[in-house]
């Protein structure tokens, strides 16, 4: 049909060009000051660095709706036809659209946001097929790569009570159904990574809830996954994005530390890395870096969400990151650890909800991966120059030869080491930990 094709080719983001780099003296906003996607930063350019990836939930389902009104961000192709398939297609086309424009590389998304769901599973399946032989084109169309696919078992009210985790068997083979599926297009569409979010794997009331047997159910299904993603040949890393709450009051992946006890647990923590989003780090308690350092040091980082929260606000807003100093604070620990290896940095984040225009979407992007971009360079810099590292280094020197060395190498007893106190050694002197200088020192290198 002439029409569908016509609209097939239209351009969603008229007026607005690919965005380019031009430099931090630029005054335009819709250039990048600081993300150079060719610039090399220690032997890799800033793409191969940062990989960054749009999240189509927010991008492109996202409408501004919040628990108190329904979505105020209006989309021409969402009116362009009646068909739910055929919307999901343009909506796709425009998707597309703006990951070139934006110059990301990647893109990430849920099952049921990029095809509807329908009556059964064979149809909600037919549905995706539909969408994943389409995405397919646009992929091979555009260079534009899936960094990770997932499947949402949390919207549907057959989920209200957790997936793999509910107390009826029922729903659990169902989600195994759909994850199945999810890791079959994950595949067909070669996808880097696939996560795994728990957002209902948890509880409400221990009154009605056995933790025990739904943990244990929770580990089956991730054995499941394993086992079949073994199967079929799908090579990408499988991820766990830990949450500690909400949508469910407890939930299983509070944290990195609860998800590697309970990995190991289970004996399959080999399988798995951590997506760490911003966001859900502040709302278990802890920085963002802390949660790098804690995935980082069991070899266990695998990609980012990123985003952050509102200070003032105890939930999930998941807002765009443009907060410099926490950035590069993350990235010395990223760039320590080697880099996020086949994941990247995904925009888990949405606009606000009076932010309604086209342009908004680049602006919230562009902003967010200008701050990743400089933080990516001062990090760089900081690590390179050793500025922290060599004070580190220097504050555990006492372990690096004699007892200290024994205690490190398990050569050293308390008896041992009550002998040498006794003895030599006698009372400690203490050392300052220099806090406010190190914290002045972290301030004048991100102005320098
Ligand atoms: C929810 C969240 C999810 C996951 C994927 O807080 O972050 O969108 O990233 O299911
Ligand atoms: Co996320």
């Amino acid at each position: 049909m002439p029409k569908a094709k016509a609209q097939k080719s239209a351009e969603h983001f008229a007026g607005i060009s690919k965005i380019a780099y031009e430099g931090p003296q630029s005054t335009n906003p819709l250039a990048f000051k600081h993300y150079n996607a060719d610039e090399k930063v220690g032997g890799k350019t800033m793409a191969e660095h940062l990989r960054f990836s749009i999240a189509y939930w927010h991008a492109f389902r996202g409408a501004g709706s919040d628990p108190f009104g329904p979505g105020t961000i209006v989309r021409k192709w969402e009116s362009s036809s009646k068909d739910p398939v055929s919307v999901a297609k343009v909506r796709m086309d425009a998707a597309f659209e703006f990951y070139q424009k934006i110059g990301a590389p990647f893109w990430c998304f849920h099952d049921r946001d990029i095809a509807p769901e329908g009556a059964t599973l064979a149809q909600s399946n037919k549905n995706l097929d539909a969408i994943v032989a389409h995405a397919k084109q646009l992929q091979k169309a555009t260079g534009v790569k899936l960094l990770w696919g997932t499947a949402n078992l949390f919207s549907n009210p057959r989920y209200m009570c957790g997936a793999s985790t509910n107390p009826d068997a029922h729903v659990f083979a169902y989600a195994a159904a759909q994850v199945k599926k999810a890791l079959e297009v994950t595949q067909e569409l070669g996808g880097e990574n696939y996560v795994f979010w728990g957002g209902r794997e948890g509880y409400e009331t221990l009154l009605n809830t056995d933790l025990k047997r739904e943990q244990d159910h929770l580990a089956a299904f991730l054995g499941m996954a394993v086992d079949y993603a073994k199967k079929i040949g799908f090579k990408g890393q499988f991820l766990i994005e830990p949450k500690p709450k909400e949508p469910t009051k407890h939930q299983y992946d509070f944290d990195c530390a609860t998800c590697i006890g309970f990995l190991r647990s289970y004996g399959l923590h080999k399988h798995f890395k951590f997506n760490i989003e911003t966001n859900h780090a502040t709302l278990a308690g802890h920085t963002f870096q802390h949660e790098i350092e804690v995935a980082g040091s069991a070899g266990m980082l695998g990609s980012i969400d990123a985003n952050t929260g509102d200070l003032l606000l105890g939930w999930d807003t998941d807002q765009f990151n443009t907060d410099v100093k926490e950035l590069t604070l993350a990235m010395m620990s990223i760039l320590k650890f080697g880099g996020l290896g086949s994941g990247g940095f995904n925009f888990d984040a949405k606009l606000r909800r009076p932010s309604i225009d086209l342009a908004d979407l680049f602006h919230a992007h562009i902003g967010g991966m200008d701050a990743y971009a400089h933080a990516l360079k001062l990090a760089h810099r900081i690590n390179s120059e050793g500025v922290f590292s060599k004070k580190v280094a220097a504050r555990y020197a006492s372990y690096d030869s004699g007892y200290g060395r024994d205690i490190e190498k398990g050569k050293a007893s308390f008896e041992s080491l009550e002998k040498l106190v006794l003895g030599q050694l006698g009372e400690p002197t203490p050392v300052s930990g220099k806090q406010e200088y190190l914290e002045n020192l972290l301030n004048t290198e991100l102005f320098r």
